[in-house]
């Protein structure tokens, strides 16, 4: 046994789960459960913050120093696979992220007045021992990794254009961007967690791309690069 997909770790660490006493199907269904109670357990820890309890709409509940600041969480999770318009989860390299490698992602609002963002990612299935560069770019996933568009930045670098992306780490930096790089453990999952000082105003981001590098360049002039699109994963509004 190779890779190690969220079924196979939710199986691990749920002792009530004895994998070779269920069917594949049986399995299956504890295994979307699993998913899906981490992503309402994400969702939990974000709703207090996003949602005091006195009106229910995004301006009451924005702070005035923060005008138009939206408490937008946002999240994406799935099991890879190879380009398909109709896939939230695309590899574009399966021999670096193979095809049934998991993902799951959500970015949601942080601090007492909404001011923040926090973004995680947990991956598994991918290649063991392994540093990824992940980022938050605009767009979603398309059946190539250009589709993505570029990094999703706070502030937007003026000089950027599609064929030249920002690279001046005044703007291509991790407190400007959203940078989510990983290194997984030797069976292949792995964990990252990022907290941003601002929160998304009528812009968020798209999708979450793993790229070909190991880590992410600081240096100006490479500023944000990180070889290769080599995966996607579209987020979701919650
Ligand atoms: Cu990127």
């Amino acid at each position: 046994m190779g890779r190690l997909s969220f079924c196979q770790i939710h199986d691990k660490l749920d002792s009530d789960v004895a994998a070779s006493k269920h069917s594949v199907a049986k399995r299956h269904t504890r295994c979307r459960l699993g998913i899906t109670i981490a992503v309402a357990g994400t969702v939990l820890a974000i709703t207090p913050v996003a949602n005091p309890g006195h009106g229910s709409t995004a301006t009451a509940i924005a702070p005035a120093s923060y005008g138009h600041a939206v408490p937008v969480s946002l999240i994406g999770s799935g099991t890879f696979s190879l380009p398909d318009p109709t896939s939230k989860a695309i590899t574009y390299n399966p021999a670096l992220v193979p095809v049934d490698a998991a993902i799951l992602a959500s970015m949601g609002p942080s601090g007492a007045d909404y001011s923040r963002t926090v973004g995680t990612l947990t991956v598994a299935g991918l290649l063991p021992n392994r540093g990824y560069a992940v980022h938050a770019h605009t767009k979603p996933c398309g059946t190539s990794g250009t589709d993505a568009g570029p990094h999703y930045q706070n502030h937007v670098d003026p000089a950027a254009t599609p064929q030249k992306p920002s690279t001046d780490p005044f703007f291509a930096n991790p407190h400007n961007e959203i940078w989510l790089d990983v290194r997984t453990d030797a069976a292949g999952g792995g964990t990252s967690r990022t907290a941003e000082p601002f929160a998304f105003t009528d812009r968020m981001p798209g999708s979450i791309v793993i790229h070909e590098a190991m880590s992410t360049a600081t240096a100006p002039g490479q500023a944000g690069q990180a070889g290769a699109r080599i995966a996607c994963l579209t987020l979701s509004r919650e």
